[in-house]
């Protein structure tokens, strides 16, 4: 008898991918600059011509993930292209983004828009970016604009993406623009962000009533090193309620918890209408006093976890469930807006992501309201501070000549989608070595008989 964990019917089953990451020849954003300045990007890459999908070849992407079953799509687009000048909207940009989106929906998937993916146009940058409160006048007028351009062909949106990673990556480690550490900048960071994400969200549902609205937020579970340790306890927490909780707090009831204040933004209160959970892994957390830059904290994998490549994610598919567990307290529908392993070997792909999503089952299994899953990512693109070093992709992608080939996780993505269930045929096809985890005792019974 074949087992299977089955998904509701409508379920969406996607891929996520951000504008700066695939589309190439981005020139007028905070990012190409960084990437110019020596030492910022591992090995001195830069995004170049990524994807090249600002040629067109999110064509035969889009083809690949439709082929593969994928009824869904979640991508951004890049504000420096349609404001490359705060007086000025570029049309044909707008007009390459309607292009895509009606690519999506001839493909029978169905788009989602971030507006908001981890770039600013250079012109913001100039001005203090997010840190600057003129940020969200700003940015409420480039969604107005975006979204009545757009609107005809979604109506799922995610304002900001990762605003907690936005604002831990640029202003608490250097990582990303601007390369600050400062307090302060943080919490007017998080705060505008707040604000400008409640001010998108009104605006969204005045142009288009029937819109969900979220912003995608990056849960990351932080266990206590020392389970009896009551200050490593407390760091887990505190860096929990911060990197968790404070942006999903915020739009649920409209209070900022910051670590050492608080500040009421009640526009935001209740501006989200389904909850966006991206989930890579978690760490253990603890006291160290010659972390001073980090709250005193030292976060690490624990030793018995299988990691990626690059060191960079602990295989730890528990957190998916606990994540969801977490989401629950906002009461809203849930999304998985991103999940995935940074692994150019293809090796721990299939066995992350069938242990993933069996998590992701468990909870709906549970009744828990989760509504779809998007994989990072649909193919190979340009990570950020860590440039083409780690490899996200179901498709590999060659940079130097664009040619695209496909890894097995991408078969047994598109064997999950099409059949909107894990089997157990699959796992032991693609990933034998977790077969006893999903399906403990299966395999001895069945040589038993
Ligand atoms: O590539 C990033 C993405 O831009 C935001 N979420 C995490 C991904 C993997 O690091």
């Amino acid at each position: 008898m074949p087992v299977s964990f089955q998904f509701p019917r409508g379920f969406l089953w996607g891929t996520a991918t951000a504008a700066h990451q695939v589309e190439g020849q981005n020139k007028n954003n905070n990012w190409s600059a960084w990437e110019q300045e020596p030492g910022r990007i591992i090995a001195g890459h830069k995004a170049g011509l990524a994807c090249d999908w600002w040629s067109g070849r999110w064509r035969e992407d889009f083809d690949r993930a439709a082929e593969s079953g994928q009824n869904a799509h979640r991508l951004s687009v890049e504000w420096s292209r349609i404001q490359p000048r705060p007086d000025r909207w570029d049309e044909t940009a707008l007009d390459r983004y309607r292009e895509m989106l009606i690519g999506l929906v001839e493909r029978n998937m169905l788009p989602m828009v971030t507006l908001h993916h981890f770039t600013n146009p250079l012109w913001l940058e100039e001005i203090g970016g997010w840190e600057n409160e003129e940020v969200v006048p700003l940015f409420e007028a480039f969604v107005r604009r975006t979204v009545e351009a757009l609107k005809e062909f979604t109506t799922m949106w995610v304002t900001i993406n990762e605003p907690n990673v936005y604002a831990a990556m640029a202003y608490f480690s250097d990582e990303f623009p601007p390369g600050k550490k400062d307090m302060n900048a943080a919490f007017n960071v998080m705060r505008n962000m707040v604000r400008a994400h409640a001010a998108a969200y009104h605006a969204i549902h005045e142009i288009q009533p029937e819109a969900r609205v979220c912003l995608a937020h990056q849960y990351r579970g932080f266990i206590p090193a020392k389970s009896w340790s009551p200050i490593d306890r407390a760091l887990a927490g505190i860096t929990s309620r911060l990197f968790n909780d404070a942006f999903p707090m915020a739009v649920t009831d409209g209070k900022l918890r910051y670590i050492y204040k608080n500040e009421s933004i009640p526009e935001a209160a209740n501006t989200q209408d389904f909850l966006g959970i991206n989930y890579y892994t978690q760490e253990l957390v603890a006291f160290d006093l010659s972390k001073s830059d980090d709250l005193y904290s030292r976060r690490f994998f624990p030793a018995d976890k299988q990691l990626s490549p690059g060191e960079f994610i602990a295989n730890w598919p528990e957190g998916l469930f606990q994540g969801i567990q977490w989401g629950l307290q906002f009461k809203k529908p849930i999304i998985i807006t991103e999940n995935g392993v940074e692994d150019h070997t293809g090796e721990m792909r299939p066995s992350y992501l069938v242990q993933h999503i069996h998590q992701m089952w468990r909870a709906v299994n549970f009744n828990y309201p989760v509504k779809g899953y998007f994989h990072w990512s649909l193919i190979d693109n340009f990570e950020w501070e860590r440039g083409w070093t780690q490899r996200f992709g179901l498709w590999e992608l060659d940079v130097e000549t664009q040619a695209r080939s496909k890894r097995p996780s991408a078969d047994l993505y598109a064997a999950i989608a099409k059949a909107n269930s894990l089997t157990d045929a699959m796992v032991a096809q693609y990933a034998p070595a977790v077969f006893d985890t999903l399906f403990p005792g299966l395999q001895a019974a069945r040589t038993e008989k």
